[in-house]
């Protein structure tokens, strides 16, 4: 979230497009409730199905899933010619003058540096602005040069018009322009309005660009920066923020740094590319620090190992020759090139998108390691459940383990919620029986193998044998320990730059904050942007005073917010170019003629004058937010609507002539998933799989209260469907898609109505995730048995909200 859960309180407009908050984050989701109670804030609610949160909305509209970018884009577009947007923001603190190079263009669905024959973008060079001599962005103050950002972005969604909407999502023009009058009601700097989403946004193969056409809107709108307003992505497990905040994903490493690719073997340069100068003047690109966070993360883990001379051991980072993402890596097991497989807090079974190839792909292994609290169906997948396909389990060799562990309520440590901030819990109960907690398990692991590399040696063991490994009981590392390496320590004494008798950190303190990050190899921290949550102080996420002065939400003194126990990103953008708040009732910072302070920590450097022009967008080279996504995104430079890989015209209606432009063309698709794509001649019906209340995913179905209330899987389905396919309410129907087929109950709603899509009625069919065949609910299919594998053009994340079925009687 660029915001937080409270602060949802302060919105005038509530927009929950892309998720169902109400069900699926219904404690959060109270602070919608407190916004339309105490700010007569408007709800408008726009899914493919009436949902609970629907339920409590002024306005909901029915949409088509994977749709969004035309709603968004005519929103867009609406805001452009009607005049809606806030001027001042847009005009000073968004690359809307900026000027873009001579030789980009877009046609028909594709922009240039597409290479035909292979079907994709090769060359992105094109993508970006024009840079003058004096490296600086060119920019047009008056926006009127035909390349600027602005004229190239009214161009591009002139053609967004509520007609399309009708035409693509199905949604009608009175239905769009009451969303759009709602929406543009807060380009006014006195109104304030915000976007919940979570994955009605991300599972698409256009996730990605979803979400920018979104933050896109908020932008024209002027509502980023602001109280009530931002880009607010509900996250999912409780410490999955904190999962990629730590860089736990195959091409991070912490605090949203990268690790480099194969053909970065060069230090200097892996920095560089990470470092960018301003791009305008007086501005600060605060990324040109990286060396810091590096330098500084390296200490980290290696220690006296990581020296200037050997690069700070830059060449024990693996270097990557492609993403090793989730898709890529069953993909690699499928093909057999795999040997074993650690599944930690993971049912991948379960979880990934078809069942069929996971379950071939886990049969190819040698050995698979699980790691969980719970006996979940990847532990059984070898046997068999399906009905209708899966492997032979007499031919299967993989070997089996089962680590049990405890669950985070027989642990302490730290959880990262939406909201970024950092907070800490402690230990509800003692783990029964042989269960070990996690750190425990991987300590236990590591101090194996580097015992093996140790006395027998291995092709590359500095990595392993250098590894820093300062706890006091090394099989067991505390939370504490862990918590205080995260944050950082001066591994020498530093000295202010401007008065070296003046000592700032003694050697072995901990840093306050990573404005005291150093690039010498003088400081350690394991994850910058957690600088400053356990200072010298001690323990900031423990803290528990809920005070709150000004009443608008930010609780300062309640745990941790990376960054800096920052609340909400980009707040200098709440303040005009003079530094005055825009709405003075909802101050979040300002500036007093000497510093900048408020009800939250200032987003900027707190004496910057803003006389000297810098804009608030520090961590953009160009220090302003981007319509234009230079070389950023994979499919181009402006969000652009194409159809999910499974959809049910078999064309784009924006581009019905451009085969090449029907669905995204940064998508990845492996040759034998793309032989697994269904057709709407075969599959007529949409389906989208979400979740219930009842159930936390895979896991809830182990607990009898859960399993009471929700006991056995179901497919909703519309009641015009229903009557097509003559069955009703509580009868056995089949499902199929090109992957697979599963058997439940139909539940026959209203909630789900069928929409016309090019003049074609289109049923949708919705399909909970959380069954399968262990624990205490029925025995049952699956949901992932249905579902295709491509991924989005920028995450890889599955396209698990729209594809193709056929529903039967069964
Ligand atoms: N009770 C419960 N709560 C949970 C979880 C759980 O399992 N159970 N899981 C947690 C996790 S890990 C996550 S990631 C979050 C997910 O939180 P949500 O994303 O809110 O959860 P989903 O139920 O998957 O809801 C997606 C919603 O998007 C809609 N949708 C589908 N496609 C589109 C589209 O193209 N456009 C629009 N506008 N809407 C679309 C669906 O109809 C559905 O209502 O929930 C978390 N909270
Ligand atoms: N079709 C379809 N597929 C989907 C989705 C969808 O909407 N539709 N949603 C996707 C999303 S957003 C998500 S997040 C995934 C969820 O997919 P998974 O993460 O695979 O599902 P969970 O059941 O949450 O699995 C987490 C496991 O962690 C275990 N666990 C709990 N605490 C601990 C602990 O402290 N240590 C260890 N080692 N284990 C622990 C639990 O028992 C559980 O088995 O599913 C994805 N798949
Ligand atoms: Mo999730």
């Amino acid at each position: 979230m660029t915001n937080h859960w409270v602060d949802i309180k302060n919105a005038d407009v509530i927009l929950v497009m892309g998720g169902n908050a109400a069900e699926a984050h219904p404690c959060g989701f109270k602070w919608v409730t407190e916004a339309k109670a105490h700010n007569k804030a408007k709800l408008v609610v726009v899914d493919p199905r009436f949902t609970r949160t629907a339920s409590v909305a002024d306005y909901y509209v029915a949409t088509r899933t994977g749709t969004d970018i035309v709603f968004l884009g005519a929103i867009a577009n609406y805001l452009i010619t009607n005049d809606k947007i806030q001027h001042e923001y847009v005009r000073n603190y968004t690359d809307m003058s900026f000027i873009v190079r001579e030789d980009f263009a877009f046609e028909d669905g594709i922009y240039s540096g597409y290479d035909a024959t292979a079907g994709k973008y090769t060359d992105k060079a094109s993508w970006n602005y024009e840079i003058g001599e004096d490296g600086y962005a060119k920019v047009d103050p008056t926006m009127q040069h035909p390349r600027c950002v602005y004229q190239l972005m009214k161009k591009h969604y002139a053609r967004y018009t509520p007609e399309m909407v009708q035409k693509v999502c199905g949604v009608s023009p009175e239905q769009f322009h009451k969303v759009a009058e709602t929406l543009a009601s807060t380009a006014v700097p006195g109104r304030a309005g915000t976007i919940l989403y979570a994955l009605g946004w991300t599972h698409h193969s256009t996730g990605a660009q979803t979400i920018r056409m979104g933050a896109m809107v908020q932008l024209l709108l002027g509502n980023i920066g602001i109280a009530g307003g931002g880009m607010n992505a509900l996250r999912g497990h409780s410490n999955i923020q904190g999962l990629t905040d730590l860089g736990l994903m195959s091409n991070l490493l912490p605090g949203y740094m990268t690790l480099p690719f194969d053909k970065e073997q060069d230090f200097d340069a892996y920095i560089d590319a990470r470092a960018p100068k301003p791009l305008r003047p007086n501005q600060l690109s605060y990324w040109s620090n990286y060396k810091k966070f590096h330098v500084s993360f390296m200490k980290t883990w290696w220690g006296d190992a990581a020296t200037e001379e050997n690069n700070w051991a830059f060449d024990y980072l693996p270097k990557l020759d492609k993403p090793y993402d989730l898709l890529q890596t069953i993909e690699l097991m499928h093909q057999g090139k795999m040997t074993g497989y650690f599944c930690q807090g993971f049912n991948v079974l379960a979880s990934a998108p078809n069942k069929q190839k996971v379950t071939e792909a886990l049969a190819k292994l040698k050995y698979l390691v699980i790691m969980d609290p719970l006996a979940i169906e990847t532990g059984e997948f070898w046997k068999s459940h399906g009905e209708f396909h899966d492997v032979d389990p007499t031919k299967i060799q993989t070997e089996v383990f089962r680590l049990p562990t405890a669950i985070f309520a027989e642990e302490r440590g730290s959880l990262v919620s939406s909201s970024r901030v950092l907070q800490w819990h402690w230990q509800g109960a003692e783990p029964p029986g042989q269960a070990k907690g996690d750190i425990e398990i991987m300590s236990g692991l590591f101090l194996r193998l580097r015992k093996m590399y140790q006395t027998e040696g291995g092709k590359f063991p500095d990595p392993i044998l250098n590894l820093t490994w300062p706890y006091a009981q090394p099989a067991h590392p505390t939370p504490e320990e862990l918590a205080m390496e995260f944050n950082g320590k001066a591994l020498k004494e530093i000295t202010d730059p401007k008065d070296p008798t003046k000592v700032l950190l003694k050697k072995g303190e901990q840093l306050a904050s990573f404005s005291q990050l150093k690039d010498d190899g003088s400081t350690a921290s394991g994850c910058w942007i957690f600088a400053g949550s356990w200072t010298a102080a001690g323990n900031q996420m423990g803290r528990r005073d809920n005070s709150d002065p000004t009443g608008i939400g930010n609780t300062l003194g309640w745990a941790w917010a990376w960054p800096a126990n920052r609340r909400v990103l980009y707040n200098r953008a709440s303040c005009d170019t003079q530094g005055k708040p825009f709405d003075p009732t909802r101050k979040l910072v300002g500036w007093n003629g000497t510093t900048w302070s408020g009800a939250d920590v200032p987003d900027f450097k707190l004496d910057e004058d803003p006389a000297n022009g810098m804009n608030p967008f520090i961590m953009n080279a160009e220090g302003v937010a981007r319509f234009f996504a230079r070389g950023q995104m994979n499919e181009g430079p402006f969000p652009e609507h194409y159809e999910p890989f499974e959809n049910p015209l078999g064309y784009n209606p924006m581009h019905p002539k451009n085969p090449k432009a029907t669905s995204n063309p940064g998508a990845r698709v492996f040759p034998g998933d793309r032989a697994q794509m269904g057709t709407h001649k075969e599959f007529p019906h949409v389906a989208t799989t979400y979740r219930l209340t009842e159930h936390f995913h895979f896991w809830t179905k182990h607990a009898r209260l859960n399993a009471i209330a929700q006991p056995e899987q179901f497919v909703e389905i519309g009641e015009a469907l229903a009557k097509e396919i003559g069955v009703v309410a509580g009868q056995k129907v089949k499902v199929s898609s090109k992957r697979g087929v599963i058997v439940a109950k139909a539940v026959v709603t209203k909630r789900i109505k069928a929409l016309t899509i090019d003049g074609k009625l289109t049923h949708t069919v919705g399909i909970p995730l959380h069954f399968g065949f262990k624990g205490l609910t029925k025995p049952g299919y699956l949901t992932n048995t249905l579902t295709p594998v491509v991924g989005d053009g920028n995450s890889q994340t599955p396209e698990f909200k729209s594809f193709l079925v056929k529903v039967e009687k069964a």
